[in-house]
Protein backbone atom coordinates (compact mmCIF):
# COMPACT_ATOMS: atom_id res chain seq x y z
CA UNK A 1 0.00 0.00 0.00
CA UNK A 2 1.49 3.20 -0.63
CA UNK A 3 1.45 5.50 1.94
CA UNK A 4 -0.93 8.00 3.01
CA UNK A 5 0.32 11.53 2.30
CA UNK A 6 0.39 14.67 4.18
CA UNK A 7 -1.47 18.22 3.19
CA UNK A 8 -4.69 16.06 1.27
CA UNK A 9 -6.98 17.44 3.21
CA UNK A 10 -8.03 20.67 1.35
CA UNK A 11 -7.99 21.18 -2.43
CA UNK A 12 -5.85 24.08 -3.26
CA UNK A 13 -8.10 27.19 -4.66
CA UNK A 14 -8.06 27.35 -8.26
CA UNK A 15 -5.79 29.46 -10.26
CA UNK A 16 -6.76 32.66 -12.69
CA UNK A 17 -5.45 31.72 -15.83
CA UNK A 18 -4.58 28.97 -18.12
CA UNK A 19 -3.82 25.63 -17.19
CA UNK A 20 -0.25 24.02 -18.07
CA UNK A 21 3.44 24.41 -18.34
CA UNK A 22 3.90 25.67 -20.98
CA UNK A 23 2.70 28.94 -20.10
CA UNK A 24 4.36 32.81 -20.90
CA UNK A 25 5.29 36.30 -20.19
CA UNK A 26 4.34 38.75 -22.43
CA UNK A 27 6.90 42.12 -23.01
CA UNK A 28 4.11 45.22 -23.05
CA UNK A 29 4.56 48.65 -23.40
CA UNK A 30 3.98 51.99 -25.29
CA UNK A 31 6.25 51.83 -28.66
CA UNK A 32 9.98 52.58 -28.38
CA UNK A 33 10.48 52.21 -24.75
CA UNK A 34 13.04 49.24 -25.05
CA UNK A 35 10.85 46.34 -24.88
CA UNK A 36 12.46 44.66 -27.77
CA UNK A 37 16.28 45.43 -26.46
CA UNK A 38 15.34 44.22 -23.40
CA UNK A 39 14.00 40.81 -25.18
CA UNK A 40 17.21 40.84 -26.58
CA UNK A 41 19.47 40.77 -23.64
CA UNK A 42 17.33 38.76 -21.61
CA UNK A 43 17.13 35.75 -24.05
CA UNK A 44 20.21 36.54 -25.87
CA UNK A 45 18.13 37.19 -29.07
CA UNK A 46 19.00 39.70 -31.36
CA UNK A 47 15.61 40.59 -32.98
CA UNK A 48 15.39 44.41 -34.44
CA UNK A 49 15.38 46.95 -31.82
CA UNK A 50 15.67 50.40 -34.10
CA UNK A 51 14.81 54.38 -32.74
CA UNK A 52 11.17 54.29 -34.23
CA UNK A 53 8.29 53.28 -32.84
CA UNK A 54 6.50 50.05 -34.17
CA UNK A 55 9.73 48.79 -35.31
CA UNK A 56 8.15 45.38 -33.93
CA UNK A 57 5.18 44.14 -35.53
CA UNK A 58 4.90 40.36 -35.16
CA UNK A 59 6.32 38.91 -32.13
CA UNK A 60 9.09 37.29 -31.08
CA UNK A 61 9.49 34.09 -28.15
CA UNK A 62 12.25 32.63 -26.73
CA UNK A 63 13.07 31.20 -23.63
CA UNK A 64 15.49 31.83 -20.53
CA UNK A 65 17.05 29.19 -18.32
CA UNK A 66 15.38 29.95 -14.30
CA UNK A 67 18.41 31.05 -12.58
CA UNK A 68 18.25 29.40 -8.91
CA UNK A 69 20.90 28.35 -6.52
CA UNK A 70 19.46 25.12 -5.81
CA UNK A 71 20.25 23.80 -8.97
CA UNK A 72 23.34 24.93 -9.25
CA UNK A 73 24.29 22.92 -6.18
CA UNK A 74 22.48 20.13 -6.87
CA UNK A 75 25.10 20.08 -10.32
CA UNK A 76 27.90 20.85 -8.17
CA UNK A 77 27.18 18.35 -6.30
CA UNK A 78 26.18 15.67 -8.51
CA UNK A 79 28.56 16.58 -11.16
CA UNK A 80 25.71 15.08 -14.20
CA UNK A 81 26.01 14.31 -17.37
CA UNK A 82 23.30 16.59 -18.15
CA UNK A 83 21.46 19.30 -16.79
CA UNK A 84 18.17 21.00 -17.16
CA UNK A 85 17.47 23.99 -15.55
CA UNK A 86 13.60 25.18 -15.65
CA UNK A 87 12.67 28.01 -18.27
CA UNK A 88 10.60 30.62 -18.73
CA UNK A 89 9.03 31.81 -22.01
CA UNK A 90 8.85 35.03 -22.90
CA UNK A 91 7.24 37.19 -25.92
CA UNK A 92 8.33 40.78 -27.34
CA UNK A 93 5.07 42.37 -28.48
CA UNK A 94 4.53 45.32 -30.32
CA UNK A 95 4.33 48.75 -29.07
CA UNK A 96 0.22 49.73 -27.78
CA UNK A 97 -0.74 53.12 -28.42
CA UNK A 98 -3.79 55.05 -26.85
CA UNK A 99 -6.82 53.95 -28.97
CA UNK A 100 -5.11 50.72 -29.85
CA UNK A 101 -8.58 48.46 -28.83
CA UNK A 102 -10.33 50.59 -31.25
CA UNK A 103 -7.71 50.48 -33.98
CA UNK A 104 -5.08 53.03 -33.32
CA UNK A 105 -1.64 52.28 -34.52
CA UNK A 106 -0.87 48.90 -35.20
CA UNK A 107 -5.08 48.40 -34.52
CA UNK A 108 -5.93 45.24 -32.35
CA UNK A 109 -4.29 42.17 -33.87
CA UNK A 110 -1.43 42.31 -31.37
CA UNK A 111 -3.91 42.37 -28.77
CA UNK A 112 -4.15 39.05 -29.43
CA UNK A 113 -0.67 38.48 -28.93
CA UNK A 114 -0.64 39.70 -25.35
CA UNK A 115 -4.09 37.33 -25.00
CA UNK A 116 -1.81 34.35 -25.91
CA UNK A 117 0.05 35.40 -22.74
CA UNK A 118 -0.06 34.71 -19.10
CA UNK A 119 1.01 37.19 -17.55
CA UNK A 120 2.87 40.80 -18.61
CA UNK A 121 5.80 42.48 -17.73
CA UNK A 122 5.01 46.46 -18.08
CA UNK A 123 8.39 48.03 -19.94
CA UNK A 124 7.88 51.81 -19.02
CA UNK A 125 10.38 54.08 -19.79
CA UNK A 126 11.84 56.44 -17.68
CA UNK A 127 15.14 57.62 -18.81
CA UNK A 128 15.36 60.73 -20.85
CA UNK A 129 16.96 61.28 -24.14
CA UNK A 130 16.58 63.66 -27.06
CA UNK A 131 17.42 61.41 -29.07
CA UNK A 132 14.82 58.36 -28.32
CA UNK A 133 11.17 59.44 -29.88
CA UNK A 134 8.11 59.20 -27.18
CA UNK A 135 5.05 59.07 -29.24
CA UNK A 136 3.29 60.85 -26.05
CA UNK A 137 5.88 63.44 -26.74
CA UNK A 138 7.52 63.66 -23.73
CA UNK A 139 9.01 60.79 -20.24
CA UNK A 140 5.65 60.26 -17.81
CA UNK A 141 5.78 56.22 -17.18
CA UNK A 142 2.68 56.71 -15.10
CA UNK A 143 0.96 58.17 -17.56
CA UNK A 144 2.04 55.17 -20.30
CA UNK A 145 1.01 52.88 -17.57
CA UNK A 146 -2.29 54.02 -16.96
CA UNK A 147 -2.70 54.14 -21.14
CA UNK A 148 -1.87 50.29 -21.54
CA UNK A 149 -4.14 48.98 -18.20
CA UNK A 150 -6.69 51.14 -19.90
CA UNK A 151 -6.33 49.45 -23.60
CA UNK A 152 -6.34 46.40 -21.85
CA UNK A 153 -9.63 46.97 -19.72
CA UNK A 154 -11.51 48.61 -22.87
CA UNK A 155 -10.58 45.64 -24.83
CA UNK A 156 -11.61 43.55 -22.06
CA UNK A 157 -14.66 45.71 -21.87
CA UNK A 158 -15.79 44.92 -25.63
CA UNK A 159 -15.10 41.10 -25.42
CA UNK A 160 -17.07 41.11 -22.09
CA UNK A 161 -19.96 42.62 -23.35
CA UNK A 162 -20.93 40.74 -26.06
CA UNK A 163 -20.56 37.97 -24.27
CA UNK A 164 -22.56 38.83 -21.41
CA UNK A 165 -25.25 40.01 -23.60
CA UNK A 166 -26.04 36.90 -24.96
CA UNK A 167 -25.69 35.45 -21.60
CA UNK A 168 -28.56 37.67 -20.02
CA UNK A 169 -30.86 36.91 -23.32
CA UNK A 170 -30.56 33.26 -22.50
CA UNK A 171 -30.93 33.68 -19.17
CA UNK A 172 -33.89 36.40 -18.40
CA UNK A 173 -35.67 35.45 -21.49
CA UNK A 174 -34.80 31.78 -21.91
CA UNK A 175 -35.33 31.21 -18.51
CA UNK A 176 -32.79 28.86 -18.52
CA UNK A 177 -31.88 28.64 -15.36
CA UNK A 178 -28.63 25.88 -15.67
CA UNK A 179 -26.94 29.28 -16.58
CA UNK A 180 -28.00 31.25 -13.03
CA UNK A 181 -24.55 30.63 -11.67
CA UNK A 182 -22.67 32.15 -14.82
CA UNK A 183 -25.01 34.93 -15.34
CA UNK A 184 -24.34 35.86 -11.45
CA UNK A 185 -20.46 35.50 -11.87
CA UNK A 186 -20.54 37.59 -15.23
CA UNK A 187 -22.35 40.31 -13.37
CA UNK A 188 -20.14 40.63 -10.20
CA UNK A 189 -17.32 40.57 -13.05
CA UNK A 190 -19.84 43.81 -15.46
CA UNK A 191 -20.10 45.77 -11.91
CA UNK A 192 -15.89 45.57 -11.94
CA UNK A 193 -14.61 45.74 -15.27
CA UNK A 194 -17.81 47.82 -16.73
CA UNK A 195 -19.39 50.22 -14.03
CA UNK A 196 -16.18 50.47 -11.99
CA UNK A 197 -13.68 50.51 -14.65
CA UNK A 198 -11.51 48.58 -12.63
CA UNK A 199 -9.10 45.68 -13.68
CA UNK A 200 -10.09 42.26 -13.25
CA UNK A 201 -6.99 40.87 -11.54
CA UNK A 202 -7.59 41.68 -7.76
CA UNK A 203 -11.14 41.66 -7.04
CA UNK A 204 -12.18 38.83 -4.60
CA UNK A 205 -13.70 35.68 -6.49
CA UNK A 206 -15.44 32.83 -5.68
CA UNK A 207 -14.11 29.76 -7.14
CA UNK A 208 -17.39 29.63 -9.28
CA UNK A 209 -16.13 33.21 -10.61
CA UNK A 210 -12.62 31.61 -11.62
CA UNK A 211 -14.38 29.79 -13.48
CA UNK A 212 -15.83 31.85 -15.77
CA UNK A 213 -12.84 34.21 -15.57
CA UNK A 214 -11.03 31.27 -16.97
CA UNK A 215 -12.98 30.31 -19.89
CA UNK A 216 -12.77 34.24 -21.19
CA UNK A 217 -9.25 34.79 -20.39
CA UNK A 218 -9.70 38.16 -19.40
CA UNK A 219 -6.46 40.54 -20.56
CA UNK A 220 -7.03 42.74 -17.02
CA UNK A 221 -6.77 39.28 -15.07
CA UNK A 222 -3.46 38.81 -15.92
CA UNK A 223 -0.72 39.49 -13.30
CA UNK A 224 1.28 41.97 -14.16
CA UNK A 225 5.03 42.87 -13.58
CA UNK A 226 5.93 46.82 -13.72
CA UNK A 227 9.32 47.17 -15.25
CA UNK A 228 11.00 50.70 -14.65
CA UNK A 229 13.90 51.72 -17.49
CA UNK A 230 16.35 53.92 -15.71
CA UNK A 231 19.48 55.18 -17.19
CA UNK A 232 22.41 53.24 -16.17
CA UNK A 233 23.22 56.30 -13.80
CA UNK A 234 20.00 56.41 -12.12
CA UNK A 235 19.92 52.65 -11.60
CA UNK A 236 23.16 52.76 -9.92
CA UNK A 237 21.95 55.53 -7.42
CA UNK A 238 18.39 53.85 -7.31
CA UNK A 239 16.71 57.44 -7.85
CA UNK A 240 14.61 59.04 -10.18
CA UNK A 241 12.07 61.17 -9.92
CA UNK A 242 9.34 58.53 -11.41
CA UNK A 243 10.18 55.99 -9.19
CA UNK A 244 8.41 57.14 -6.00
CA UNK A 245 5.51 58.23 -7.98
CA UNK A 246 5.58 55.05 -9.73
CA UNK A 247 5.17 52.73 -6.59
CA UNK A 248 2.15 55.04 -5.42
CA UNK A 249 0.17 54.67 -8.52
CA UNK A 250 0.56 50.88 -8.52
CA UNK A 251 -0.58 51.08 -4.54
CA UNK A 252 -3.55 52.77 -5.97
CA UNK A 253 -4.07 50.82 -8.91
CA UNK A 254 -2.63 47.68 -8.95
CA UNK A 255 -2.23 46.88 -5.02
CA UNK A 256 0.25 44.07 -4.41
CA UNK A 257 1.85 44.25 -7.94
CA UNK A 258 5.77 44.25 -8.33
CA UNK A 259 7.81 47.19 -9.54
CA UNK A 260 10.82 46.76 -10.53
CA UNK A 261 13.91 48.95 -11.30
CA UNK A 262 16.34 48.18 -14.26
CA UNK A 263 18.58 50.11 -16.85
CA UNK A 264 17.96 48.07 -20.45
CA UNK A 265 20.87 49.76 -21.46
CA UNK A 266 23.68 48.86 -18.68
CA UNK A 267 22.71 44.92 -19.05
CA UNK A 268 23.01 45.49 -23.18
CA UNK A 269 26.65 46.68 -22.01
CA UNK A 270 27.28 44.03 -19.31
CA UNK A 271 25.66 41.32 -21.42
CA UNK A 272 28.63 41.78 -24.23
CA UNK A 273 31.15 41.75 -21.41
CA UNK A 274 33.59 38.71 -20.77
CA UNK A 275 32.54 37.03 -17.28
CA UNK A 276 35.64 38.40 -15.32
CA UNK A 277 35.01 42.09 -17.00
CA UNK A 278 31.39 41.63 -15.84
CA UNK A 279 32.19 40.69 -12.42
CA UNK A 280 34.78 43.70 -12.19
CA UNK A 281 32.68 46.06 -13.42
CA UNK A 282 29.50 45.13 -11.04
CA UNK A 283 31.43 45.07 -8.15
CA UNK A 284 33.56 48.53 -8.99
CA UNK A 285 30.50 50.16 -9.85
CA UNK A 286 28.36 48.74 -6.70
CA UNK A 287 25.92 47.26 -9.18
CA UNK A 288 23.67 44.24 -9.80
CA UNK A 289 21.92 43.12 -12.74
CA UNK A 290 18.42 43.00 -12.39
CA UNK A 291 17.59 40.12 -14.86
CA UNK A 292 17.53 37.50 -12.32
CA UNK A 293 15.05 38.85 -10.22
CA UNK A 294 12.97 39.66 -13.39
CA UNK A 295 13.31 36.02 -14.60
CA UNK A 296 12.20 34.50 -11.22
CA UNK A 297 9.51 36.58 -10.60
CA UNK A 298 7.77 36.34 -14.20
CA UNK A 299 8.08 32.32 -13.04
CA UNK A 300 6.35 32.98 -10.31
CA UNK A 301 3.69 35.14 -11.66
CA UNK A 302 2.87 32.07 -13.74
CA UNK A 303 2.26 30.20 -10.66
CA UNK A 304 4.85 27.76 -11.74
CA UNK A 305 7.23 25.63 -9.84
CA UNK A 306 9.39 23.23 -10.40
CA UNK A 307 10.66 20.08 -8.38
CA UNK A 308 14.09 18.46 -9.29
CA UNK A 309 15.23 14.80 -10.41
CA UNK A 310 19.44 14.67 -9.56
CA UNK A 311 21.68 12.16 -9.46
CA UNK A 312 24.85 11.50 -11.71
CA UNK A 313 23.12 10.76 -15.22
CA UNK A 314 21.39 13.83 -14.77
CA UNK A 315 20.15 16.64 -12.73
CA UNK A 316 17.17 18.19 -13.97
CA UNK A 317 13.86 21.10 -12.56
CA UNK A 318 10.38 19.97 -13.76
CA UNK A 319 8.03 22.56 -13.99
CA UNK A 320 4.81 22.06 -12.77
CA UNK A 321 1.98 24.34 -11.78
CA UNK A 322 1.41 25.18 -7.63
CA UNK A 323 -0.46 22.92 -6.45
CA UNK A 324 0.25 20.01 -8.06
CA UNK A 325 -0.13 15.99 -6.55
CA UNK A 326 2.62 13.51 -6.82
CA UNK A 327 1.08 11.32 -9.85
CA UNK A 328 0.72 14.02 -11.89
CA UNK A 329 4.33 15.58 -10.89
CA UNK A 330 5.57 12.16 -12.13
CA UNK A 331 3.57 12.49 -15.39
CA UNK A 332 5.63 15.23 -16.35
CA UNK A 333 8.73 12.76 -16.56
CA UNK A 334 6.83 9.83 -18.51
CA UNK A 335 3.41 9.02 -18.53
CA UNK A 336 3.76 5.73 -17.23
CA UNK A 337 5.40 7.30 -14.43
CA UNK A 338 1.85 8.31 -13.41
CA UNK A 339 -0.37 5.55 -14.46
CA UNK A 340 1.95 3.57 -12.50
CA UNK A 341 2.68 5.71 -9.79
CA UNK A 342 3.34 3.98 -6.36
CA UNK A 343 5.20 6.48 -4.67
CA UNK A 344 7.51 9.46 -4.79
CA UNK A 345 10.41 9.59 -2.14
CA UNK A 346 11.30 13.41 -1.78
CA UNK A 347 13.56 15.37 0.17
CA UNK A 348 13.37 19.00 1.02
CA UNK A 349 16.26 20.84 -0.78
CA UNK A 350 17.30 22.47 2.58
CA UNK A 351 17.42 19.20 3.89
CA UNK A 352 19.40 17.80 1.76
CA UNK A 353 22.19 20.58 1.59
CA UNK A 354 21.72 20.45 5.99
CA UNK A 355 22.47 16.85 5.72
CA UNK A 356 24.49 16.54 3.21
CA UNK A 357 24.02 13.41 0.96
CA UNK A 358 20.55 11.21 0.52
CA UNK A 359 22.13 8.63 3.67
CA UNK A 360 22.51 11.57 5.93
CA UNK A 361 18.09 12.85 4.90
CA UNK A 362 17.75 9.30 5.50
CA UNK A 363 19.60 9.00 8.98
CA UNK A 364 17.92 12.14 10.25
CA UNK A 365 15.08 11.04 9.43
CA UNK A 366 13.54 13.17 6.91
CA UNK A 367 13.44 11.34 3.62
CA UNK A 368 9.77 11.00 3.39
CA UNK A 369 7.30 8.48 1.12
CA UNK A 370 4.52 10.23 -0.12
CA UNK A 371 1.62 8.78 -1.47
CA UNK A 372 -0.62 9.94 -4.43
CA UNK A 373 -2.06 12.61 -2.63
CA UNK A 374 0.60 14.44 -1.51
CA UNK A 375 1.44 18.17 -3.13
CA UNK A 376 4.60 18.88 -4.07
CA UNK A 377 6.21 21.29 -3.27
CA UNK A 378 8.78 23.79 -4.74
CA UNK A 379 12.46 22.47 -4.81
CA UNK A 380 11.36 19.11 -3.77
CA UNK A 381 13.86 16.64 -4.67
CA UNK A 382 11.91 13.49 -5.71
CA UNK A 383 12.82 9.77 -6.87
CA UNK A 384 9.23 7.94 -8.11
CA UNK A 385 8.78 4.61 -7.75
CA UNK A 386 6.19 3.24 -10.04
CA UNK A 387 4.90 -0.07 -11.69
CA UNK A 388 5.20 -0.33 -15.14
CA UNK A 389 2.96 -3.14 -17.03
CA UNK A 390 2.87 -6.44 -15.40
CA UNK A 391 6.04 -6.55 -13.72
CA UNK A 392 6.41 -4.45 -10.58
CA UNK A 393 9.75 -2.38 -10.71
CA UNK A 394 11.43 0.96 -10.25
CA UNK A 395 12.78 3.10 -12.53
CA UNK A 396 15.24 5.91 -11.37
CA UNK A 397 15.22 9.23 -13.76
N1 LIG B 1 19.19 55.66 -23.95
C1 LIG B 1 18.57 54.48 -23.95
N2 LIG B 1 18.08 54.05 -25.11
C2 LIG B 1 17.42 52.86 -25.12
C3 LIG B 1 17.25 52.09 -23.94
N3 LIG B 1 16.55 50.97 -24.26
C4 LIG B 1 16.30 51.06 -25.58
N4 LIG B 1 16.82 52.21 -26.10
C5 LIG B 1 16.77 52.65 -27.49
O1 LIG B 1 15.42 52.97 -27.77
C6 LIG B 1 15.11 52.60 -29.11
C7 LIG B 1 13.90 51.70 -29.09
O2 LIG B 1 14.23 50.48 -28.49
P1 LIG B 1 13.41 49.15 -28.75
O3 LIG B 1 13.98 48.13 -27.87
O4 LIG B 1 13.29 48.87 -30.21
O5 LIG B 1 11.98 49.64 -28.22
P2 LIG B 1 10.58 48.87 -28.31
O6 LIG B 1 9.89 49.21 -27.05
O7 LIG B 1 10.77 47.44 -28.63
O8 LIG B 1 9.86 49.63 -29.50
P3 LIG B 1 8.66 49.14 -30.49
O9 LIG B 1 8.94 47.79 -30.97
O10 LIG B 1 8.69 50.15 -31.57
O11 LIG B 1 7.41 49.26 -29.67
C8 LIG B 1 16.35 51.94 -29.68
O12 LIG B 1 17.04 52.91 -30.43
C9 LIG B 1 17.14 51.56 -28.44
O13 LIG B 1 18.52 51.54 -28.70
C10 LIG B 1 17.81 52.57 -22.74
O14 LIG B 1 17.72 51.95 -21.67
N5 LIG B 1 18.45 53.79 -22.80
MG1 LIG C 1 10.09 46.31 -30.19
Amino acid sequence: MPPKGKGDEKAPPPLIGRVGTTLKVGIVGVPNVGKSSFFNVLTKSSVPAENFPFCTIDPNESRVAVPDERFDYLVKFHEPASKVSAFLSVVDIAGLVKGASAGQGLGNAFLSHISACDAIFLMLRAFESEDITHVEGDVNPVRDAEIILEELRLKDEEMFKENFQKIERAYTRGNDKKLKPEYDSMVKINKILVEEKKQLRFAEWSEHDIEILNKYLFLTAKPIIYLVNLSEEDYAKKKNKWLPKLKAWIDQNDPGAVLIPLSVALEAKLVEMPDDERKAYLAQNNLTSALDKIITTGFRSLQLQYFFTAGKDEVKAWTIQKGTKAPQAAGRIHGDFEKGFIMAEVMAFNDFKEAGSEAAVKAAGKYRQQGRNYTVEDGDIIFFKFNAGAGLQTKKK
